[in-house]
């Protein structure tokens, strides 16, 4: 049977003929797996998992680029089961983060040869433009509101809020010594997290200190911004699922879009136990891998908004794949987009988020200068919302000359212990 190389059927995209890996660090570290066809097509595919990049560089170069070669470019939906079932060791970040990277630069190369933007591919539009949230971040609340300002002046539509816990030292989510200019533009890396260290950096939490503190953050923001703008909080998975329940509860008076990431999602049953507490709107699912990792939590309404993204969950194929059975169960996306992620993953993210009927939100922290250099890209900001490219495929490229200029760093993601030393989720 001669199916798994194509001969069956006419090849529309041309054999995979070259494939390599592209590690660059113009104020971060990215990974780009670049793929090339016998026609000369090249498609790209963003395959970056923060702190564990070199992980999903050496497991495409070893195991996945020695198979793609000869492969039908054409067969997307084959060659991500391939790559699924395939290795036998299926799911894990660094496995999907390798067949997403495939996935999104065989769906480039599909656009390319069709001559039409991917999101066409998908369905078309089910929008005119994507609504975007941003990172209003301060070390009080006063600068945090002034981050706040700021978005809202440049026409967003919905804001995170993110600030320092009184009595903590530093708080994951903010800047510390940084400006509101500084925190709100361009941040190619959170401050706490340092550029160049292998060894991560430790902070101090405390549950009590936070729950006390997060409430007067949301009234001042509602009392300054009024009930239009949409407010969001990252609760970084630290509390347990009474703890934010009570989170949720404190927070219904300021009517925010979403609460996220309030607890571990290892145990999903875990949610249910929030659900009957508070009418908080919750997001997750921005550290899942496949549909898996979402199934319960989506079948059950355990959640309002998926946060899954292109790049960790599979690629475009997939993550389609969990949004529809999202859409089934009232649950909108709302994906992943922090700074780790490179533009090649936004500009996938952009197609999938315009073309989809349960859209919800799509996170945007821009990537400095340097960053965008290297990556050169069609998709554009106007008035809270990003818009896709409409040049043919995902409208993204990689400079290679220039990412060469910017070789890997080691650095790594902070952890986070009690007052007392025990070991704690961020
Ligand atoms: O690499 C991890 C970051 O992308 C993540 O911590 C940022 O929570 C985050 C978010 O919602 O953007
Ligand atoms: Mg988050």
């Amino acid at each position: 049977m001669a199916g798994t190389t194509g001969e069956v059927g006419r090849s529309v995209g041309g054999r995979i003929v070259d494939a390599r890996v592209i590690v660059t660090c113009p104020g971060r570290n990215f990974v780009t797996l670049k793929i090339i066809t016998e026609d000369g097509v090249t498609g790209v595919g963003d395959a970056t998992l923060n702190g564990r990049e070199l992980a999903v560089a050496a497991y495409l170069t070893e195991h996945v680029i020695p198979v793609l070669i000869g492969r039908d470019s054409a067969r997307i939906e084959d060659t991500w089961q391939y790559l699924y079932r395939g290795a036998y060791w299926r799911r894990g970040p660094v496995t999907m983060s390798a067949i997403a990277a495939v996935d999104t630069a065989l769906w480039d190369i599909k656009g390319k040869v069709a001559g039409l933007p991917v999101y066409q591919l998908l369905g078309g539009r089910s929008r005119e433009g994507v609504t975007v949230y941003g990172h209003a971040n301060g070390d009080t609340i006063d600068n945090a509101m002034a981050a706040v300002a700021h978005y809202v002046e440049l026409g967003y539509k919905a804001v995170r809020v993110q600030t320092g816990v009184p009595g903590l030292a530093t708080t994951y989510g903010v800047s510390k010594d940084t400006t509101v200019a500084e925190s709100t533009e361009r941040a190619f890396r959170y401050s706490y997290e340092p550029a160049d260290a292998a060894i991560p950096t430790e902070a101090v939490w405390s549950t009590q200190r936070y729950l006390e503190h997060v409430p007067s953050v949301f009234a001042r923001a509602r009392a300054e911004f009024g009930p239009h703008v949409k407010l969001l909080h990252d609760v970084h998975h630290r509390l347990t699922p009474i703890e934010a329940a009570r989170l949720g509860k404190s927070l219904e008076p300021y009517g925010l879009t979403w609460m996220e990431d309030p607890v571990p999602a290892d145990l999903q049953e875990g949610f249910r136990l929030i659900r009957q507490h508070t009418t908080t709107p919750i997001a997750v699912g921005e550290v899942f891998n496949t549909i898996w990792d979402a199934r319960t939590l989506i079948t059950e309404q355990l959640i309002d908004y998926i946060r899954a993204t292109v790049v960790h969950a599979g690629g475009i194929t997939h993550l389609r794949r969990i949004f529809d059975l999202a859409a089934l169960h009232h649950v909108r996306s709302g994906s992943h987009g922090a700074t780790d992620l490179s533009p090649v993953c936004l500009a996938a993210a952009l197609h999938v988020d315009i073309a989809i009927p349960n859209f919800g939100l799509q996170e945007y922290m821009r990537h400095t200068d340097e960053t965008d250099a290297v990556f050169p890209h069609g998709y554009r900001f106007a008035d809270g919302y990003l818009h896709p490219s409409e040049e043919p495929g995902l409208g993204v490229d990689i400079d290679e000359v220039l990412a060469a200029q910017y070789p890997y760093q080691p650095a790594s993601l902070p952890v986070n212990r009690l007052e007392d030393g025990t070991m704690h989720d961020w």
